[in-house]
């Protein structure tokens, strides 16, 4: 209680508050620690599985999807990001410096997701269809440097290929070619980056096909996207090096009455080829719940992608908050054993504040909800629910919405060495300072 009031409203004082006093938070934990044992859970064991599980942060946050292509064009692809907050990262070095600030504010050892279009291409022109690994050198290295993996995805959007909405399921066999070479290609730098850093890299495949307007046709796009698949495809990489998921999705601006990649076609072709599903939290209908089809999905598909977002009344990819949606994906991937089959990426995009700070709530809230999942007495949940005493199990699960996992938290974050509680806000407020309002902004 007392962090709080200490905090008052100046986050410079931070440090100077009860939260960053390591006593403070080894007794609270101590505590915890007792109340969680009654209920059968060894917290230390908990924090033990979760230091294990990285969350792959996007690169897209920290620029508002823009890459370093310099073709000067805008965002597109019926994906969107809004505002215009200062500081945002201009080049590849202040990327890779902003992202390891927001990893140095977060617990455990993460990886870091790549788009096709943050290849480092020295000047020249390398259309889509030319990229290769050495592009990517800089970033490997960085990754390297770390410790840690890398992801990575096509960029089918954002070019002048793709500007009448379709790419890989387009009309014009040429079009069609040219989007099947890019992912080609993307495969085999997911593949290199796999190799040279001794962790798969998860090659995710999206494209942005649609049609604003009922469409006459909705086979056609859909059987040639298949076809464009099966030759992305068809080449076998070593799953030690790279994995390749499908991201379907319901609807995109300009692209509200069609989608050729939707859910069900992408569950389809990854059920019958084996490829991982990637499950976006922002691309069902609003009342549906992701959290529901890890297990459908996982009957049938080895693996899965995340992409955890938030939606706000439409796929409006804001910072994951630690809402009821978050808790239920946390719950199912902890009470059905699916860390070691899911890859947690996020993605989200909110150019209206701090872009740092944005990556630090995001995928704290991440770890935050896996911790709270982790923690719950699950297995006697289920216990309870073989025995059929569903009374117990409601009670027993409402009271776990008020256990003292934030005492949990504090001593997880304090033991791997990173800001504890809010404190780590004072740090991006100064990087924010030193380094983001030197930026002055993009040339056009
Ligand atoms: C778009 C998809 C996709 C993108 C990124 C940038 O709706 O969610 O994952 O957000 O590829
Ligand atoms: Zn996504």
């Amino acid at each position: 209680m007392f962090r709080i009031l200490n905090f008052g409203f100046c986050v410079h004082h931070a440090s100077l508050s009860g939260v960053s006093n390591s006593k403070a938070v080894q007794q609270s934990y101590k505590l915890a620690r007792e109340r969680y044992a009654a209920l059968g859970v060894n917290t230390d064991t908990v924090l033990k599985q979760l230091a294990r599980v990285p969350v792959s942060l996007h690169c897209w946050q920290g620029d508002d999807v823009g890459g370093f292509e310099n073709h000067g064009g805008a965002l597109t692809g019926g994906i969107v990001s809004t505002g215009n907050y200062p500081g945002k990262a201009r080049t590849p070095d202040e990327l890779r410096a902003d992202a390891a600030k927001a990893l140095s504010l977060i617990p455990g050892r993460h990886r870091f997701n790549l788009h096709a279009c943050y290849g480092e291409f020295g000047g020249r022109k390398v259309d889509r269809n030319e990229i290769e690994p050495k592009h990517f050198k800089n970033w490997i290295e960085w990754a390297r440097s770390l410790g840690i993996g890398l992801d990575f995805n096509p960029t089918c959007f954002s070019h002048p290929k793709s500007a009448d909405g379709f790419t890989l399921s387009h009309r014009d066999k040429g079009i069609r070619q040219f989007w099947v070479e890019h992912c080609q290609a993307s495969r085999q730098i997911g593949a290199a980056m796999g190799r040279a850093l001794g962790s798969p890299t998860v090659t995710n495949v999206w494209i942005p096909d649609g049609m604003k307007d009922t469409p006459a046709d909705r086979r056609g796009p859909r059987e040639r996207l298949e076809e464009s698949l099966n030759a992305i495809f068809q080449k076998k990489l070593n799953p030690k090096h790279n994995l390749d998921a499908v991201e379907g999705k319901l609807f995109g601006i300009g692209a509200e009455s069609y989608t050729v990649g939707m859910h069900e076609f992408y569950l389809g072709y990854a059920v019958k080829n084996q490829t991982l599903v990637c499950l976006d939290a922002g691309h069902y209908h609003p009342t549906e719940n992701m959290a529901d089809k890890i297990s459908s999905v996982l009957c049938f598909v080895p693996e899965i992608l995340l992409h955890v977002s938030r939606g706000v009344r439409w796929d409006s990819d804001h910072v994951v908050t630690l809402t009821d949606e978050l808790h239920a994906i946390a719950q199912e991937l902890v009470r059905g054993d699916y860390l070691g089959r899911t890859h947690i990426g996020l993605d989200f995009f909110d150019a209206s504040i701090n872009r740092i700070a944005a990556w630090v709530i995001g995928t704290r809230n991440m770890i935050r909800a896996l911790c709270i999942a982790m923690l719950e007495p699950h297995k006697t949940y289920k216990q309870l629910e073989r025995e059929g005493d569903y009374t117990s199990r409601l009670a027993l699960m409402e009271e776990a919405k008020t256990l003292p996992f934030g005492a949990v938290w504090d001593y997880h974050c304090l033991k791997q060495g990173v800001p504890v509680g809010e404190t780590w806000l004072a740090e991006v407020k100064s990087y924010e300072k030193r380094a983001l309002n030197t930026r002055s902004a993009l040339p056009s």
